[in-house]
């Protein structure tokens, strides 16, 4: 099906043919590009900037590059190509046709589950608002504004649903979105990691590359999911959010690279010497990394959960993977290993499977995860330097799940609350490390082709553009 550019908002559902869900979307649209300005990128709303758009969802129509100021996006509703007799692949409902619409018992959980994820897309683009003002190239700006405009995109994609399958009630948490915002005492964001600041572009690239990543998992497990127009939405979503997380890889290790090129032509080792060359010491960005590992691990909920295993049970919310996975896809009797803190000790315990289903997922993702440090990892071995970057114990410094309430540290030991508030600032950013790291972040790096000093260059441009080429321009 092809998509309608023309129409206000761009869609390849026949929203034309739906005049009642037309005029609802077209209601909420106005508040959606209030908020926007309001608490999208902060004083770039004139911009040109070389975006991506999406003109159909086939592996080459999605890729449409040109300059557009951002209020202007074309944000739509793009989902992928149903699958032809596509079946529910887990749970009770194992075998039966996909279902176009929300089966009554299943739909106040499918809205909660909607919402949350829905949630979080403006909730990052609050997080960001400030960073194009110290932006460290025009690649990176525009960089940074393109995952805007697509975690803007994403809250459509949940919005539509809402507003589709979901009545009044749907109508309503749309509004809520605009509503809730990132930080807000009154109105927080639904889930911690997204109530955090993202206060420079160190905080952004491993958001990018460890928070975005659950927005993968979660999709995924979502895109399994027997609702049909949930599967087919995050489907799609799932080709913006790689490239989301390429920004986040390849932000930390151009970072990384910069501070190990610094390190080995001034043979420098000590962190107070190579912050006086202007570059982020790498027991800095541990901290940064363990901080945003740990805050993201929380973002899969309680290790052993009664609602991840209803979501599954509910053919609402799959593992990973389903489809590939070689089982029976009803977990009667499989179990899990999940870990939990009992005296001083870390201890395995195995429980049903159907409610280790938040810990599995955790896992598939810590495992992606490793990869990525492990490539990071090659920029020291390439300078020729000893230090590592390494993954804190999944029980480090954790306000969700068996690790809440505890106190790990990052090798895994159970501490005292006194012994972990001692080392606290070894293991995580101190208020001195943000202060350096915000001290580099000291206005936009304009020209083209330039690039900030803390941060190597990428190693190629945008749609094959080169690194000089003029991603933003300023109006
Ligand atoms: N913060 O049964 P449990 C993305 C609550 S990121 C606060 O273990 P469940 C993106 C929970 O609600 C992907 N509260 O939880 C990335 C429950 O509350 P009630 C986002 C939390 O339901 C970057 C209670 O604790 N998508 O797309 O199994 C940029 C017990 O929890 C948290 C999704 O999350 C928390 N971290 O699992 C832009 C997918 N964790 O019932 C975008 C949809 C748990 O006691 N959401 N709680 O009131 C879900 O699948 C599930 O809601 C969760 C939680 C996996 C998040
Ligand atoms: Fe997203
Ligand atoms: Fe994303």
């Amino acid at each position: 099906m092809s998509i309608d550019l023309q129409a206000r908002i761009p869609n390849n559902v026949n929203l034309g043919e739906d005049r009642r869900l037309q005029r609802a979307l077209e209601a909420w649209q106005p508040n959606y590009i209030h908020w926007w300005k309001e608490l999208g990128p902060e004083g770039a709303m004139s911009f040109d900037v070389y975006l991506r758009t999406a003109i159909s969802v086939d592996t080459n129509g999605w890729a449409n590059f040109g300059y557009v100021k951002m209020p202007d996006y074309r944000w739509g509703i793009f989902l992928a190509e149903p699958e032809a007799d596509r079946r529910i692949g887990f749970g009770d409902h194992m075998g039966e046709p996909v279902w176009q619409d929300i089966p009554g018992e299943h739909r106040s959980t499918l809205r909660r589950l909607i919402v949350t994820q829905g949630d979080t897309e403006p909730a990052s683009v609050e997080q960001q608002r400030l960073l194009g003002l110290t932006c460290p190239s025009l690649y990176d700006l525009r960089n940074l504004f393109q995952v805007n405009v697509e975690e803007g995109r994403h809250l459509w994609a949940m919005v539509y649903l809402l507003h589709a399958y979901f009545g009044r009630d749907g109508r309503e948490e749309a509004e809520a979105m605009l509503e809730r915002h990132s930080g807000d005492s009154d109105k927080p964001r639904i889930l911690g990691a997204f109530n955090e600041k993202t206060p420079d572009w160190l905080s952004y690239y491993m958001f990018t590359f460890f928070t975005d990543r659950d927005g993968k998992y979660q999709l995924a497990s979502l895109a399994e999911s027997g609702f049909d127009p949930l599967s087919r939405t995050c489907r799609f979503m799932l080709t913006e959010e790689a490239h989301h997380m390429f920004v986040g890889e390849t932000g930390v290790s151009r970072v990384i690279q910069r501070t190990c090129d610094v390190m080995t032509k001034n043979k420098v080792d000590d962190p107070a010497d190579v912050r006086a060359l202007g570059v982020i010491d790498l027991e800095t960005i541990q901290r940064y990394l363990n901080f945003h590992y740990s805050v993201t691990l929380d973002l899969f909920g309680g290790d052993a959960s009664s609602n991840a295993a209803n979501y599954y049970t509910a053919g609402l919310k799959g593992r990973y993977e389903e489809t590939k996975i070689e089982d029976d896809h009803l977990l009667p009797d499989a179990e899990y290993p999940i870990f939990e803190v009992s005296g001083e000790k870390i201890v395995r315990k195995d429980v049903p499977a159907l409610t280790a289903l938040n810990a599995r997922l955790c896992d598939d993702y810590i495992h992606e995860i490793e990869a990525g440090v492990a490539r990071w990892n090659r920029n020291m071995e390439r300078a020729g330097l000893p230090h590592r970057l390494t993954l804190p114990h999944k029980g480090f410094h954790r306000a969700i799940g068996n690790f809440a309430g505890h106190f790990i540290s990052p090798a895994g030991e159970v501490l005292t609350e006194d012994a972990w508030k001692r080392n606290e600032h070894l293991w995580l950013p101190s208020p001195a490390d943000y202060a350096y790291v915000q001290s580099l972040m000291s206005g936009r790096v304009v020209e083209t082709g330039k690039f900030a000093n803390w941060i190597a260059p990428p190693v190629r441009g945008v749609n094959r553009m080169p690194l000089n080429f003029e991603y933003v321009r300023f109006n």
